[in-house]
């Protein structure tokens, strides 16, 4: 079913080059998050939007269970235990909220909101692991998590209440092994991504913006229509810096005990909001067959007479459809008024029925990405439907990439690296040193990434050469204006 919400829309929407506005205007319209909870930060998901969100998530769930374990821990984290991870805590002191009373006595111990789980979970962990064979452990979880951002804060993208946050933290016996862990992570939200048909870079983020309490972080940004990255996933190798915290050790086959390795991962809602950014268009949304919450729109064009033959096809096609998320709509409105209708809701296949197609036996079907029309037999639709779906996420990404790579370009002087970087990202030589990292940050006005952890085959540039700041060594970093 997908009802109405919001009662009073303004006619169209704002063209996507201006994507902030645009963007904000297609949540509403699409019904995706309604914007008008009275707390700052925090969003409420509107039927339709949360049927995305379960698509999407379903997905992560079904390559997660492959792998790992699904487990829940408390929302609340006692500061004794939030506190004794030294770098951590740092790094999340100022975003943290705090509960110090029940009722009206305050509580002996206070107690953090979760904006993260390490330091929920590894005290368990502790008591969860003590030989070689209780390794590796692998769980996930999925659950809201709270930071109380200062930066300007937007649905889906920055929120105070991440809704949906996917954490995965993992326990290995030794360095290496952890580091496998790391790499197939990696390839986990690659599968991700392309299922979504989304481009992304992945990008080793340079010491000063670890993860804080990592060895270090990898993340996944994607390029947004204006120019600026998001990140949409990091995985973070911990060494063993939580494990001495925690004493998570584990007794070797020589008796011996050995502090434990860890890793973890995360991914938020952000992945939604890359989705509906991304492929959206100037007529709302566009989605992959897949998560599209309608996945075929039978529209039929009814004319006096002729009105019974046209429903008996329509009714026809809708049994043979039954597989997927089917919506006939037969309402009142005018042609015009549906397809502008479900353009805005991303419905992904349309398929139009009127006098000519009963008589020829054949149906309209359009892709919603690139609204072109053909003709298909009635008969033959159903089986034609996993060839369509495949094909529009085929266009869909690589419509996607070609948007991306042009946002993405190489300087070798710092004057026009300013001009670009906050219209799309640069692609510079840097020693790595904080000190010309700082310098770049502050002349480029935006944030150094990191290195390429894999230089992907378009970009065609030495991945050694001299540090644009100091002329020693330096690698391929990217440089950009991150939301
Ligand atoms: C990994 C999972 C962690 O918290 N602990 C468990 C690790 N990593 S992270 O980089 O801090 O966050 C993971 C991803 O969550 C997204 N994210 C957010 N999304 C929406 N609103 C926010 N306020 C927010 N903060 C982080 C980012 O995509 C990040 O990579």
């Amino acid at each position: 079913m997908v009802k109405d919400m919001v009662k009073e829309k303004s006619e169209k929407l704002p063209p996507k080059e201006n994507f902030s506005e645009w963007y904000h205007e297609v949540i509403e319209k699409a019904e995706i998050v309604d914007v008008r909870y009275p707390v700052k930060g925090l969003y409420v998901y509107f039927p339709f939007g949360y049927k995305i969100r379960r698509y999407v998530y379903q997905k992560l769930r079904d390559l997660l269970d492959r792998e790992y374990d699904e487990v829940y821990f408390p929302a609340l984290i006692p500061e004794s235990e939030l506190a004794k991870e030294g770098e951590h805590i740092k790094g999340f002191e100022n975003e943290v909220y705090w509960i110090t009373h029940g009722g009206r006595s305050p509580l002996d111990i206070k107690l953090a909101l979760r904006p993260t789980s390490e330091t929920a979970m590894y005290p368990l962990f502790k008591l969860w692991v003590r030989s070689h064979a209780d390794l590796p452990l692998r769980t996930y979880q999925i659950v809201n998590t709270f930071r109380y951002e200062t930066k300007h804060t937007r649905p889906l993208i920055r929120m105070r209440e991440i809704t949906s946050f996917k954490e995965a933290h993992t326990v290995q016996a030794t360095y290496d092994d952890a580091e496998e862990q790391v790499l197939s992570a990696n390839k986990l939200y690659k599968e991700f991504y392309d299922f979504l048909a989304l481009p992304y870079l992945v990008i080793r983020r340079p010491e000063w913006d670890k993860f804080p309490g990592a060895v270090y972080s990898i993340a996944f940004d994607t390029v947004m229509p204006d120019g600026r990255t998001l990140q949409i996933g990091t995985s973070h190798h911990l060494g063993d810096n939580f494990a001495r915290t925690f004493d998570i050790k584990y007794e070797k086959m020589d008796g011996e005990h050995e502090y434990a390795h860890q890793t973890c991962h995360g991914i938020s809602d952000r992945c939604i909001s890359a989705l509906i950014s991304i492929h959206g268009d100037d007529l709302g949304l566009v989605l992959p067959f897949e998560v599209a919450p309608v996945q075929i729109v039978i529209i039929p064009v009814l004319y006096k007479g002729e009105e019974e033959k046209i429903m008996e096809l329509v009714n026809k096609l809708k049994e043979k459809l039954s597989d997927y998320r089917v919506i006939v709509d037969d309402s009142d409105e005018r042609p015009g008024a549906k397809y502008y209708k479900w353009e805005l809701k991303g419905a992904a296949l349309r398929i139009e029925i009127g006098p000519r197609e009963v008589q020829e036996g054949k149906v309209v079907v359009s892709f919603r990405n690139e609204r072109k029309k053909f003709s298909v037999p009635a008969d033959d639709v159903d089986k034609k439907i996993e060839e369509f779906a495949a094909e529009m996420k085929k266009q869909m990404y690589e419509s996607a990439l070609e948007k991306m790579r042009a946002f993405i370009k190489y300087f070798d002087d710092t004057d026009r690296l300013e001009e670009w970087v906050g219209r799309g990202v640069g692609l510079i030589h840097l020693c790595n040193s904080e000190e010309c990292g700082e310098q770049i940050e502050e002349e480029a006005k935006g944030s150094v990434l990191g290195n390429f952890e894999e230089i992907p085959d378009w970009i065609d540039v030495e991945p050694v050469g001299e540090c644009i700041v100091c002329g020693r060594k330096g690698y391929l970093t990217a440089v950009a204006k991150p939301y």
